[in-house]
């Protein structure tokens, strides 16, 4: 069948996919030749909600980094193509936000938008702003770039270490626009310890749901620039990366010398111990919120079953081994001592360049 008006690449993409969608929808051959010369006539491939559903949920199950995509088939869908404007898109966000936190019972999701013009610039939907200021970086470093930009757009943060910065939503080669997220909408944690009660002098807390915001899904030769996704935390993103990282919060110091740990010495071993508390901390303070997060060991034996499943159905479990394992105790986990081809199957979630 040829599809006119598509690029040869585009073209075998929509038929690739369509082909995929039909085999494991158990749907007839004439199936496809009616979709395909449907095609054909509108010159365009606009996949139905039912199709999108399916592209949104295979890209889960096709991400190689993640290792949470056991539950790939239960992602809710929100198909959001047919909004228009700035506000209208903040009004989906700001859903979406609110459906995935859902209390603290997080319920992983994606919303799409219309392909080809809308630009959502943050990194995640929530996330914290990041100064440099004369006495050092309050906030987080990552978020330098997105907040100067937020501020010459008119933004003022209040300079704490955890301010949620404002959603930026650009349509076409329109200015930017700039909305705040009502604190209502932000569920966050307070991050203290189940036996040194010391830690919670840090004053650390963190926000309950990553809402992965700047890739693009890629579904049958078309490209969702916008498509906001979430799951819930792994513990050791938060506790081994977001607090640990040298070029983040940094605070393996901090919690070491509350800890009472010679941090002179490196056979202390006082970072890794220092990473553990801060671990068990953040896993304590969701559990004993009600919000949803998973600890390494049971990710990983949820990334097994899902190699089984895969295996039941007859598909090849694609992965990147570097970042499929944990942070912190990698060669606890089977996926430690195990390969992995870092093949990479569509639909999936690709990087994209920064629109700033
Ligand atoms: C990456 C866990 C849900 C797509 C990751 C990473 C972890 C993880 C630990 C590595 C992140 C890092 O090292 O920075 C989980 C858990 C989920 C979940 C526990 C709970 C349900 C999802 C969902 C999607 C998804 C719903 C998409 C629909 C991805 C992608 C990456 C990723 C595309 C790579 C991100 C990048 O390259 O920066 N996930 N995930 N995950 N996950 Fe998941
Ligand atoms: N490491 C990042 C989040 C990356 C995606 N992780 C997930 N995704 N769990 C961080 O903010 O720490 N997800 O969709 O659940």
């Amino acid at each position: 069948t040829k599809i006119y008006e598509l690029s040869e690449k585009k073209r075998l993409e929509t038929i690739e996919f369509l082909t995929l969608y039909k085999n494991e929808n158990a749907l007839p051959e004439s199936w496809l030749r009616g979709r395909l010369d449907e095609i054909n006539r509108l010159r365009e491939f606009i996949p139905t909600t039912e199709e999108l559903i399916f592209g949104a949920r295979v890209a889960w199950r096709n991400s190689n980094r993640c290792i949470g995509r056991l539950f790939w088939n239960s992602l809710q869908v929100f198909d959001e193509r047919q909004l228009e404007t700035e506000e209208e898109i903040y009004r989906a966000l700001l859903r979406h936000i609110e459906y995935a936190a859902n209390g603290g019972k997080i319920r992983p999701a994606i919303t799409i938008f219309k392909a080809d013009c809308i630009r959502i610039w943050n990194y995640q939907l929530l996330r914290y702003a990041g100064y440099e200021t004369a006495d050092g970086i309050i906030g987080d470093p990552d978020s330098i770039e997105l907040t100067k930009i937020c501020e010459a757009l008119g933004w003022k943060g209040k300079q704490t270490p955890f301010d949620i910065l404002p959603l930026v939503i650009q349509i076409g080669t329109n200015t930017p626009r700039l909305f705040d997220i009502p604190e209502s909408y932000v569920l966050e944690v307070v991050i203290r310890h189940p036996q040194n009660e010391e830690l919670a002098r840090l004053n650390l807390k963190w926000y309950a749901v990553p809402i992965v915001s700047n890739m693009k899904l890629s579904v049958g030769g078309i490209e969702f620039q916008a498509a906001p996704f979430n799951g819930w935390y792994m513990g050791s993103e938060i506790g081994a990366r977001n607090f640990a990282d040298v070029t983040r919060y940094n605070l393996l110091p901090a919690v070491a010398e509350i800890m009472g740990l010679d941090i002179k010495s490196n056979i202390t071993l006082w970072k890794d111990r220092a990473l553990v508390e801060l671990n068990v901390a953040v896993l304590h303070s969701f559990k004993e919120d009600g919000v949803s997060i998973v600890d390494h060991h049971t990710a990983a034996q949820q990334f097994k079953l899902f190699e089984k499943q895969e295996e039941v159905a007859d598909r090849q479990v694609t992965g990147n081994w570097s970042w499929l394992i944990p942070p912190v105790s990698p060669a606890t986990t089977h996926i430690f001592h195990k390969p992995i081809e870092n093949l990479i199957k569509k639909p999936n979630y690709f990087y994209q360049k920064n629109p700033f």
